[in-house]
């Protein structure tokens, strides 16, 4: 049959998915970041939403705003679950220190491992991606570029979303704490990342994480102080991992969540949550 008599339907039997990723910043210091996987009748309006977003940010306004939108094509997706949340009972900064020493401790992160990433994280060095540091040293590990190693190209699926939303109706800034979650999902599903470490740049947000897949992603209140600007995330990283194939695995793979991994909306206290070893009931 010649090629003109096939419709687009019989030619993409399914909806085409496209990456889209956001990167707004001013005079090259970094404002915000966002992205998706999407089905394509979705891509007018998350790119119209994400230039919105990038215009109203509380770290200001930018001078460039960088869309990109790519479509997968020919590539595995690969389905990954999402953790599971949960929060901390944390009332002061201090006891978020120790929330995050201990939970990151039980992961197999010694104190001075955890310094160095807090020194990584509030060092002002405003990077827009992760920092890779050796679980084991402290020593950072991605030394190819400035401002860490971005990971990209994630989303969820239409069942697994619907499911989140149920389940978190109540909770404040829901889609940031979705967009936190599937970001940790797809770096804990990366070979050789023994856990994470996030302190958002956003001044008004204080809350943070600690994930890994044991663990969970486990939420952290009062990790900064209000009003702070300095915020950045850490994977901590297994002595024999392939670096360089992490690095393709995070920038590249494209990632699907596939399953909701449940949230529990009442905070629970710290020796709880070592105890059972990750956000399930
Ligand atoms: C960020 O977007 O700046 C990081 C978000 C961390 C979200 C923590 C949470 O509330 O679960």
């Amino acid at each position: 049959m010649p090629d003109e008599f096939i419709t687009k339907a019989a030619r993409c039997p399914l909806p085409a998915l496209y990456s889209i990723r956001m990167r707004a910043s001013h005079r090259g210091r970094h404002i915000s970041g966002a992205e998706g996987i999407i089905n394509e009748e979705l891509v007018d309006d998350k790119a119209i939403a994400l230039i919105h977003r990038a215009l109203n940010h509380s770290r200001g306004e930018p001078d460039s705003i960088t869309v990109t939108i790519e479509r997968i094509d020919g590539v595995e997706v690969k389905k990954i679950p999402a953790l599971p949340i949960c929060t901390c009972r944390i009332n002061s900064g201090e006891a978020a220190r120790g929330a995050v020493a201990a939970l990151l401790n039980h992961a197999g992160i010694g104190a001075s491992t955890v310094s160095a990433a807090l020194n990584i994280i509030e060092g002002g060095a405003d990077e827009s991606g992760a920092a890779l540091v050796d679980a084991a040293t402290g020593e950072r590990l991605d030394t190819e570029s400035t401002g860490g190693i971005r990971v990209s190209r994630f989303g969820i699926e239409d069942e697994a979303l619907a499911q989140f939303k149920v389940a978190a109706a109540g909770l404040l800034r829901e889609t940031r704490v979705l967009e936190a979650v599937m970001l940790a999902s797809k770096a804990a599903s990366g070979r050789g990342v023994i856990a994470e470490l996030c302190i958002s740049d956003n001044p008004g947000y204080t809350t943070g994480y600690v994930s890994s897949r044991g663990l969970g992603y486990v939420r952290i209140p009062h990790i900064k102080k209000e009003g702070d600007s300095k915020g950045g995330r850490v994977l901590f990283i297994d002595k024999g991992a392939d670096i360089n194939a992490l690095i393709r695995y995070l920038r590249h793979t494209p990632v699907m969540i596939d399953k909701f991994g449940g949230i529990q909306l009442a905070s629970k206290e710290l020796d709880e949550l070592i105890g059972i070893d990750n956000c399930q009931p």
